[in-house]
Parts: structure tokens; C-alpha cells; sequence
């Protein structure tokens, strides 16, 4: 496939998923060891070295830090055979590192590619993050409404009472004031520790994970990844940045926000044909995490695609 061609070949659905389950297997090696550096640096190395296996012209834009500060997989690094197809790089080889420390739910290995420019370049600041499934009328949610307004919004939607809508929020101090307006308005909330890329695909799958809205603040590259898997779901997002002070607005500048207010929508964030992996280091509402057998090793990976729409999910067995 030519390096113009906004199609991505079929194929790296299943490319992208041997990578993630790579890096799933070196992090469940550490998982529950309470050291989540350990287990991020066993993601990291074996999603590297997989990476240059596949036949792409790839430059990380959602990678592990800035160039010189991440010693691997940094922003603006090359990875792939160089031969192929020029795509856009976002990953995160262990999403969730302290859930994976201390072996809770959801933690994942992800891995997103789409043709080069598609995926919104974003400095390592939070994002406001909102996000529901599919099978909603457009705008039904907006980071321009309160909480009450988009639950009770949601719920009537949906056709249930707005207690029987449940958010997933992030845990944080931050999010105080948020908890208090959701519980006020009589929604539940599944509280999470870590891993809001998860918590956003769970988001698109209600029937499945209990949860039927995504809210609150977490990592912007985060929330590009989150939108990309949304992409191949369905489901509406709008993310905004928190460029809190000069020096944060001058990091988005340099990579061409010059918008710091600026609401995204899914696709501002992720266009183009998108393929997304992911596999469980630890159980989770979706996905199994990674098991050790005397003579295999078991994963489970979502593969998804958004130019079909397609989403599959793997179970695998690695001899040793
Ligand atoms: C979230 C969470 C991530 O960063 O994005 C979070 O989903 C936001 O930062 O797993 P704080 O921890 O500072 O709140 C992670 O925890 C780590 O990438
Ligand atoms: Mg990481
Ligand atoms: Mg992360």
C-alpha cells in the first residue's frame, strides 16, 4: 500500500495486536509487586522491540514523554521497518501502572496507528474528558453543560432514570466537586484508581461494563488514545485541554494548538482510518488479563478498526 493512501491495510489489525500482547505479558510478569516503574519498563522495552517489526513508516505522537526526557518510545521517534505505509503513532505499553502495582482492575497494554497527521499532537497536560457510547442522538453531552445537565440528558435518552446511569470518574482530589454534583443529581459512580483510556472504552460498552459515561479530568495523551478507540466503537467524546499556565499553553503552541479553550470532538482527535489495540495486563471489566501456565501463556485483545467499524476480540495462547 502506497504512503498516500488514507486506507490502512487490514492486516495491522492483527500486527498491532501481537505488539500490545507483548507488552501486556512483560507487564503481568510485575504486576501486583508494587512497583509500577519496574512493570512500565517491561512494557516499554518489549513494545519497542515489537514495534520494529512491523512494516510501517511510524512516528510516535502519543508516546511515553517528550524526546530527552523518555529514554524510549519519546514523541517524534521513528519506529517501524521504515517500509510501508507513513502512520501516526500512539501507544502506551502499560496504561494504568499503579492499578498494575497493586494487581486491580484494568490495567492495559494499547497501541492506536492511523495515516500520518490523523491523530491531534498533544503536550503531557490533563484533558477534560467526556465520553458516551454509541446510538445517541449527536450532542446529547457537552463539556458545555453541568454534570446534571448531560446525565439527565443521558438518561432520558436512554430511556432509564438518571439513578440508574453510572459514571466512571477518576479518584482524585480533583474531582471533588464533580462527585458531589453527579451523586447530588442521584447517578452512580464506579471511582477508578488509574487507566481512564479503559474507562472511556467501557463507556462505549454499557451492556457489557455497567457504564454509561465517561467524566473528568485525566492525561491528554490519554484522551487521544481513548478517542481513537472511539473512533472504532462509536460513541461521542469532546476533550479539552488544561492549559493552566504560560508555560503549558507554550508547550501546545509548539506542536500547533493555538486554541488553549478549544473543545474536541472524537474526530478532531483521531480522523482517518484508525486501528486500535489493546490487551488486559489485569482483569478488567472487558478484557482478562494476562494468565502463566506451566506451558503457555494466555491474553486477551480487543481489535478494532474504524474504517469497518470492526471490533474483535482475541483470546490467545503463546507456548513457551
Ligand atoms: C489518568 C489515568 C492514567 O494518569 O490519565 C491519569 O488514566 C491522570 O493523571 O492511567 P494523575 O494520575 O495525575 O491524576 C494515569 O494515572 C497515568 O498515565
Ligand atoms: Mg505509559
Ligand atoms: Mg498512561
Amino acid at each position: 500500500m502506497g504512503k498516500e493512501a488514507r486506507a490502512l491495510d487490514r492486516t495491522f489489525t492483527l500486527e498491532l495486536a501481537r505488539v500490545t500482547e507483548h507488552a501486556a505479558i512483560a507487564a503481568a510478569r510485575l504486576r501486583g509487586r508494587g512497583d509500577e516503574k519496574a512493570a512500565d519498563q517491561a512494557a516499554v522495552d518489549a513494545m519497542r522491540r515489537e514495534l520494529d517489526t512491523l512494516s510501517i513508516d511510524g512516528t510516535i505522537v502519543i508516546g511515553e514523554g517528550e524526546k530527552g526526557e523518555a529514554p524510549a518510545l519519546f514523541i517524534g521517534e521513528s519506529v517501524g521497518s521504515a517500509e510501508g505505509p507513513a502512520v501516526d503513532v500512539a501507544l502506551d505499553p502499560l496504561e494504568g501502572k499503579t492499578v498494575c502495582a497493586k494487581n486491580l482492575p484494568n490495567s492495559i497494554a494499547v497501541l492506536a496507528m492511523a495515516p500520518k497527521g490523523s491523530l491531534l499532537k498533544v503536550p503531557d497536560v490533563y484533558m477534560e474528558k467526556l465520553a458516551i457510547g454509541p446510538g445517541y442522538p449527536a450532542g446529547i453531552v457537552s463539556l458545555t453543560r453541568s454534570a446534571e445537565e448531560n446525565l439527565t440528558a443521558l438518561a432520558k435518552a436512554k430511556g432509564v432514570d438518571v439513578t440508574e446511569i453510572t459514571a466512571c470518574i477518576l479518584d482524585r482530589p480533583r474531582h471533588g466537586r464533580l462527585i458531589e454534583e453527579v451523586r447530588a443529581v442521584g447517578a452512580a459512580i464506579r471511582l477508578i484508581g488509574d487507566g481512564d483510556v479503559a474507562g472511556v472504552i467501557h463507556a462505549a460498552n454499557p451492556a457489557e461494563t455497567g457504564i454509561d459515561i465517561y467524566m473528568g479530568i485525566g492525561g491528554a495523551p490519554e484522551g487521544v488514545l481513548a478517542a481513537a478507540a472511539l473512533r472504532c466503537t462509536g460513541g461521542q467524546m469532546e476533550g479539552r485541554l488544561q492549559l493552566t499556565t504560560p508555560e503549558k499553553r507554550a508547550r501546545a503552541d509548539a506542536l500547533g494548538i493555538t486554541e488553549p479553550n478549544r473543545i474536541y470532538s472524537v474526530e478532531e482527535m483521531a480522523s482517518g482510518d484508525v486501528v486500535f489495540a489493546a490487551t488486559g495486563v489485569t482483569d478488567g471489566n472487558l478484557l482478562d488479563g494476562v494468565r502463566f501456565q506451566r506451558d503457555r501463556i494466555t491474553t486477551h485483545t480487543l481489535m478494532m478498526r474504524s474504517a469497518t467499524r470492526t471490533i474483535r476480540e482475541m483470546h490467545a495462547q503463546h507456548y513457551i
